[in-house]
């Protein structure tokens, strides 16, 4: 998979790949060549001759927006470098949130454009134009889009054939029925030893060599600390 990511700040993806992508399962996924990793600078692209790619907002207000110009001709010119279509995605406060469901639907595509901004806003008329999806990573006020697509990136590399080695499993042979009739469920509790910690025993189940009660015990934890800490998840 081809992913580029459109920035005023490319040196956060100077790195290649960026450290919080070299290491653990993306760093690998990296190495392996399963994802390449392309960023352009926007302000490349800008037409002003001070290189300017903001403007203060018509109506008043604080902050800056984000011109169309510079953004649309990087937009075309990142897609012009490579044949496959990419699926065109605005990292915005205001998108849909990210789930696992769509990272998901992300994973299978060729290529993705990722567009993250460091303004007040992008004005509106290159967004219709461009109609990427627009997505949020949560309810939370972050700097600039740059961290959300890195965080974006992480989730889909991982999903990537091969991309999991051998010491993490692909739990789709695992699914609970629960996940199976696609309700996701917050993990149980881990134990390893010691079995006595500062007085604190491991629940006897789990020592028990019964892997079916085993199992049975897990779900029944993962059931109950949803319904506690995400019962949105069980709605
Ligand atoms: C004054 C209104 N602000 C909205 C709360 C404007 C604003 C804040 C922060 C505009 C952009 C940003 C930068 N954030 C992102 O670009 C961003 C983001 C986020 O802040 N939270 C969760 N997901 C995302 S995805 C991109």
């Amino acid at each position: 998979m081809r992913i580029d990511v459109l920035t005023t700040f490319p040196e956060m993806f100077a790195a290649q790949p960026p450290a919080a992508l070299a290491v653990s399962i993306p760093g690998r996924a990296s190495a392996a060549g399963l994802i390449e990793l392309v960023a352009t600078d926007i302000r490349a692209f800008s037409d002003n001759k001070h290189k300017k790619t903001d403007d203060r907002p018509f109506g008043g207000g604080p902050g800056m927006v984000m011109m169309c110009q510079p953004l649309w001709d990087a937009v075309h010119a990142a897609e012009a470098q490579d044949p496959r279509p990419a699926t065109r995605i605005l990292l915005t406060p205001q998108g849909v949130p990210l789930t696992q469901a769509l990272v998901e639907s992300l994973a299978a595509r060729p290529r993705l454009l990722l567009i993250a901004g460091h303004y007040e806003g992008i004005d509106e008329r290159v967004i219709e134009r461009l109609a990427p999806l627009e997505i949020s990573i949560g309810d939370y006020v972050l700097s600039g889009g740059e961290l959300a697509a890195m965080v974006l990136i992480d989730a889909v590399t991982r999903l990537q054939p091969g991309a999991l080695g051998d010491e993490l499993s692909n739990q789709a042979d695992s699914f609970s029925p629960d996940e199976a009739a696609g309700r996701r469920l917050l993990d149980c509790p881990h134990y390893t030893r010691p079995r006595d910690w500062m007085g604190a025993q491991v629940p006897d189940i789990l020592l028990s060599g019964d892997h079916g009660k085993v199992a049975q015990w897990r779900l029944a934890q993962r059931l109950a600390r949803t319904a506690e800490r995400r019962p949105d998840l069980l709605a």
